[in-house]
């Protein structure tokens, strides 16, 4: 069995894998040089060779027990007819929303072109260096791609004031995620996806509403997921109340973010938990990077747990660190 899956199913887990949220990515010097031939991110996601590629770079190096496709959550506004641009040095940015185009978008056209994303999935199940590893698919949940659909540009400023605007836009585009995001789902676990996790990525932004926008449309897509036989990992960054959003939502396991209070959670989380150390970490000594991963492996020494990041491994990482990560996590012995 594969190690994520044995960590869901099995409560003797002396064994911690590890794998991390971004792992395929800019602070790797041969990423970097991949993405500086490929200026068009959009083409280089649905380049499903370079994107094999690029997935497996991670594993190569520093042998996670997961590997996630290389790909991006804005594939999904793409799919659904929006443009989507990466600008260098300042991110994401997004065109008009044709609400006519996407209420009449069928199935097979939104699948047909994201297409390389589920050939990618199809080629990396069959590649031996997997063998043995989780291969993790993923999507943004609703509120996260509605933020990004909406906003058009991070949110990472706050949102734009006259984003509730147009509350039947909203209505409207949270009810067609629902249904795009699930079909997404099912082609990624079809194409041979182990585990899906669900990036909620803006969910502290929100702090009335929550039923509405983050548990409501989050469990409607781990309840679907579930169905398909696949385990599923939210990952609601930011949210008030982990808690209360595992004992709603119900995922297989939760992502937590760093700034979680463990010592409170493990208390109170009865389910398999991910993640959690402050990304920042890695930037700073190999002293204090091994006091504070300890802390992890400790608190949760007793509890199912897979070591991970409170957020994306940060650009400026340096590979020494990742590497001295991997060895005190693999060491660790309760
Ligand atoms: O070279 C570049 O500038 C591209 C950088 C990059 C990469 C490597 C982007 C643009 N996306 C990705 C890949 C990616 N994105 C992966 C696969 C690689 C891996 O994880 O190993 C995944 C899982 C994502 C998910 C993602 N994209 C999230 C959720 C996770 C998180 O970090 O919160 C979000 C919010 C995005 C949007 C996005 N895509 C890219 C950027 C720079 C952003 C964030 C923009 C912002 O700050 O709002």
């Amino acid at each position: 069995m594969t190690p994520i899956k044995e960590c869901l199913e099995n409560n003797n887990t002396t064994k911690k894998p590890i794998w991390l949220m971004r792992q395929a990515g800019r602070y790797l010097p041969e990423f970097r040089e991949i993405r500086k031939e490929n200026t068009d991110f959009i083409k280089l996601c649905l380049n499903e060779k370079i994107s094999e590629v690029i997935t497996l770079q991670p594993i190569e190096r520093f042998n996670f027990d997961a590997a996630i496709i290389f790909s991006d959550i804005l594939m999904i506004p793409y799919g659904m007819g929006q443009e989507v641009k990466f600008k260098k040095n300042f991110g994401p940015e997004l065109g008009e929303i044709d609400l006519k185009y996407i209420i009449n978008l069928g199935e097979d056209e939104f699948a047909s072109k994201l297409s390389p994303i589920y050939k990618l999935l199809r080629n990396l199940k069959n590649n031996e260096k997997l063998n043995g590893k989780d291969l993790i698919g993923f999507v943004g949940a609703p509120w996260t791609l509605l933020v990004y659909m909406v906003n058009k540009v991070s949110p990472k400023n706050g949102l734009s004031n006259n984003f509730f605007n147009d509350q039947s836009l909203v209505d409207h585009i949270m009810l067609l995620l629902d249904k795009f995001i699930k079909i997404h789902i099912k082609n990624q676990v079809n194409a041979g996806a182990s585990i899906i996790q669900i990036f909620d990525s803006w969910a502290g932004l929100i702090n009335t509403d929550l039923e509405k926008y983050i548990y409501k449309p989050t469990k409607s897509l781990v309840e679907y997921t579930k169905k398909l036989g696949v385990p599923v990992i939210c990952f609601p960054r930011g949210i008030s109340d982990y808690s209360k959003f595992c004992s709603i939502v119900e995922p297989s396991m939760v992502n937590i973010d760093f700034n979680v209070d463990i010592k409170n959670i493990v208390k109170h989380i009865k389910i398999p938990i991910q993640g959690g150390l402050d990304p920042k970490i890695l930037l700073s000594n190999r002293e204090n990077l091994k006091k504070q991963v300890l802390k992890y492996l400790d608190t949760f020494k007793d509890h199912q747990y897979v070591f991970n990041l409170g957020h994306g491994i940060l650009p400026e990482t340096k590979i020494e660190m990742v590497e001295e990560l991997v060895k005190i996590v693999r060491s660790f012995r309760a």
